[in-house]
């Protein structure tokens, strides 16, 4: 472990954090706040890294491979790592009376930390970010416009209504790249190759007639879990990742139940995880949106006790490539984020957005800021705006329907600056039939690709978050600041 100890008042300094993993916060605040601890202990293991959870005390704030610390004048210190294949790097700033004392530690082999005292921390942590990425062989393809089913249909998604959409972009002349298909057409967690009763065809049905209308195909797969019920689960019980009882690890409740996950250190695993990526490959999806891979990295007892579980992670996202192939675009989703780095295209940064601002019972008196939320998603994914030399980043989707959303206009809008500030992937799953002029043209600009903007200051925050840009400045509080509405942006500026 490295220590560092501040001669400096915990009170004039402000913290830059990032979770774990896509869903987890990242966050900008005054280092005496408290950074929440979800009270549900089933969110600790499907939002946060259940071996380094945020602390729950004030003046203490925990992150995953890198931390900034900001002074009022804007410099400040930097800790960053210069490689994360095989560790997990923990950072921690505690204030302890007039100074302020950080530790970073390595889990995993050994990797070389750097603190930087700079002038600029904006630019000191671009700079540490881009070495990271270039160590690690990032990929950063060009950004995908990309339609995708699951904000508007969710589980009950069939094949007439991915057909439908994409007829309907076509005739619209909407320029997507990628209709990519998510959760709902499989049989069940693991059983990737039988169709769910309500889908209305096979996920290879698809990729034909998407490719007609001028579109790639994407599918979604949560390849590292198994749900109890499946057939993987039946006829591959000794494939899962375990606990120290020696029973399959429950490793989240998402889908009305516990489920498990793979264990990547078997030897079996790694081949059914190159073979399920061929097999999407071969169906016609160059592009495959991988969901939930936290599961593969939890801590537990592994087939292979001497693969540290970064290392175990890493193994089972290189038999996906590996099985994808080199030139497919791989999303990664629920993800340990600087662990995926050069073998992913792109990653989500933030939890999912959903057609509602905030969900502030489950955010404040849970303690849970990573369920999903426009506020949420955009909270984290601002703050997380330096990591677009990892991968292409994923803030998630805009939201430009009035039907079936309780957005106000100015919240639309709102999300329509984070994608153009954060300049990744664009998405959007709004059926298209349900847009209006005003709509379609919100959409288009959505659509409109733009380079990563930079934030102007981090001295300053309207909501505990990296608010103030080049190009946009947001307000994510429910009060107005200055010329900001609450849940506003002024965009452009
Ligand atoms: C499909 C969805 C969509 C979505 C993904 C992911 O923390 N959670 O409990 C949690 C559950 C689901 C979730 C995100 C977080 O959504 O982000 O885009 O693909 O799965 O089930």
């Amino acid at each position: 472990m490295a220590e560092w100890k501040l001669n400096i008042d915990p009170a004039t300094v402000r913290v830059l954090i990032s979770g774990y993993q896509s869903w987890s916060e990242a966050e900008l605040r005054p280092l005496t706040d408290r950074q929440a601890v979800p009270l549900m202990q089933w969110r600790h293991e499907q939002g946060h890294d259940p071996a380094f959870l945020p602390s729950g005390e004030a003046g203490v704030w925990r992150s995953h491979s890198v931390l900034a610390l900001v002074r009022p004048d804007g410099g400040g210190w930097v800790g960053a790592a210069r490689d994360a294949t095989h560790s997990f790097i923990h950072w921690e700033a505690r204030a302890e009376g007039q100074t302020v004392r950080v530790s970073g530690t390595v889990e995993g082999p050994a990797v070389e930390l750097t603190w930087d005292e700079t002038g600029d921390v904006i630019g000191t942590l671009e700079r540490r970010a881009a070495e990271l990425g270039q160590n690690m062989h990032a990929r950063t393809p060009a950004p995908q416009r990309v339609w995708c089913s699951w904000y508007s249909y969710y589980r009950d998604v069939t094949l007439d209504a991915m057909l439908e959409n994409a007829r309907l972009a076509r005739e619209h002349g909407l320029p997507f790249d990628v209709f990519q298909l998510d959760d709902g057409f499989q049989a069940d967690l693991g059983d990737w190759f039988t169709a769910s009763d309500h889908f209305g065809g096979h996920a290879r049905d698809l990729p034909a007639e998407l490719n007609e209308l001028g579109f790639t195909a994407g599918l979604w797969l949560a390849p590292f879990l198994a749900s109890p019920t499946s057939q993987l689960f039946r006829d591959h019980p000794d494939w899962m990742l375990r606990g120290k009882d020696d029973l399959p690890l429950a490793v989240g409740h998402n889908w009305g139940g516990a489920y498990h996950a793979l264990d990547t250190t078997h030897p079996e695993v790694l081949a059914w995880l190159r073979e399920l990526a061929a097999t999407a490959r071969g169906w016609g999806y160059p592009y495959l949106k991988l969901d939930f891979l936290y599961g593969a990295a939890l801590p537990g007892v592994r087939h292979d006790p001497s693969v540290g579980r970064a290392q175990a992670y890493r193994n089972g996202l290189q038999a996906l490539r590996d099985g994808a192939g080199e030139d497919a675009f791989l999303l990664g989703c629920g993800a340990p984020l600087a662990s995926s780095v050069g073998i992913v295209d792109a990653m989500r940064t933030g939890p999912d957005v959903a057609p509602l601002w905030d969900e502030d019972s489950r955010r404040i008196w849970l303690g849970d800021a990573t369920g999903p939320s426009a506020r949420n998603a955009l909270h984290t994914a601002l703050s997380r705006w330096y990591q677009h030399s990892w991968y292409q980043p994923d803030p998630d989707v805009a939201i430009c329907r009035r039907e079936l959303s309780l957005l106000t206009a100015t919240e639309r809008h709102t999300v329509a600056a984070m994608l153009d500030v954060v300049g990744g992937l664009r998405a959007s799953s709004d059926p298209i039939a349900m847009l209006d002029e005003e709509g379609l043209a919100l959409l288009r600009r959505c659509l409109e690709i733009s380079a990563p903007d930079r934030p102007t200051t981090l001295t300053e925050s309207f909501g505990g978050a990296v608010t103030h840009f080049s190009r946009a400045r947001f307000n994510l509080t429910d009060s107005r600041v200055g010329d900001v509405p609450p849940h506003g942006a002024q965009w452009p500026l």
